[in-house]
């Protein structure tokens, strides 16, 4: 497949969806206080062995992803053919892959997320699956996800499941606090480190960051644990070569104060048919809100 982003299949596949998210329970989990407080400050966390039982379902879901990309929503490939490895991601997939489905609508993220961004609901954005596989030596740019995001707000959280052992080395390092920073820095391609074109003149280049500050949040990962970060947080990888593939699973959700925004440069995932105007609410018939559970 050519480096890039590739529309594949419609995500949007499910037609009853309300009474799908009515006839599921998401179990609630409390997060200890300072767990939110941490995340507050942060803007990343690490919850440990939160979604153990998920691994094995997740990777089956993802192995279906990377088998055969093109069935799904988004593939995109980040490695040139020059360039050693893989690393793949592909988005938006929730309503297509049953194992994704399961996990959105039943697993533990929807209340975790309502309580790491301390709000009363949690909507679900997207889906995101990321594999780097053995030999891959391609850092992930410094970046953040806000401003590839159709949306606006201060309530959000990426909830992104490990699937494999990753070391320090080649895990995904964050510099704490930068949520609070105020700034919006231009979004970057993966596979150039290029950025986007955007004719949004509030947006900043995103400046060199010294990878082993004392203000990086670099923690080992196992599978099952899950790194939790604002899409405002910085966040970004070094070119450590991959020894062992690392896989993970993203939920990407939204809280109370999100609203659609009209981005003046391309997003990721493209959704530029939403029929929405900038401070609509996202829609709900196709960014569920997941938490509260309606029936409870
Ligand atoms: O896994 C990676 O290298 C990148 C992850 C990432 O950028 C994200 O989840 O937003």
């Amino acid at each position: 497949m050519a480096v890039g982003n590739n529309p594949a299949a419609q995500w949007r596949s499910i037609q009853n969806l309300e009474e799908l998210v009515a006839s599921t329970v998401r179990p609630w989990t409390e997060l200890p206080t300072e767990t939110v407080q941490k995340f507050q400050n942060d803007g990343v966390v690490v919850l440990r062995q939160a979604f153990t039982e998920w691994v094995e379902p997740l990777s089956v879901g993802l192995d279906r992803n990377l088998e055969n990309p093109q069935a799904f929503a988004f593939p995109c490939e980040s490695i040139s053919e020059d360039e050693a490895g893989r690393f793949f991601d592909s988005y938006c997939n929730w309503q297509l892959i049953p194992e994704y489905l399961r996990f959105v609508l039943t697993s533990p993220a929807a209340a975790i997320a309502a309580q790491l961004m301390v709000s009363d609901t949690a909507q679900l954005f997207h889906d995101h699956a990321f594999s780097k596989e053995q030999g891959t030596s391609k850092a992930t740019p410094w970046h953040h996800d806000l401003p590839y995001y159709c949306i606006a707000g201060t309530q959000t959280v990426s909830i992104y499941v490990a699937l494999d052992n990753t070391p320090i080395e080649t895990g995904v390092r964050f510099l704490k606090g930068s949520h609070r920073g105020g700034e919006t820095y231009r979004p970057r391609d993966f596979a150039s480190g290029a950025e986007y074109e955007n004719a949004d003149n509030s947006l900043v280049s995103v400046p060199d960051i010294d990878d082993h500050s004392e203000n990086i949040f670099i923690e080992a990962v196992e599978p099952g644990d899950a790194l939790c970060f604002d899409f405002r947080t910085l966040h970004g990888t070094t070119s450590a070569p991959i020894e062992k593939r690392r896989r993970a699973f993203s939920t990407r959700w939204l809280g109370d104060d999100v609203r659609y925004l009209e981005r003046q440069g391309e997003t990721s995932p493209p959704l530029n048919d939403l029929g929405l105007q900038s401070g609509d609410v996202m829609r709900p018939d196709l960014f569920p809100v997941l938490w509260p559970v309606s029936h409870e």
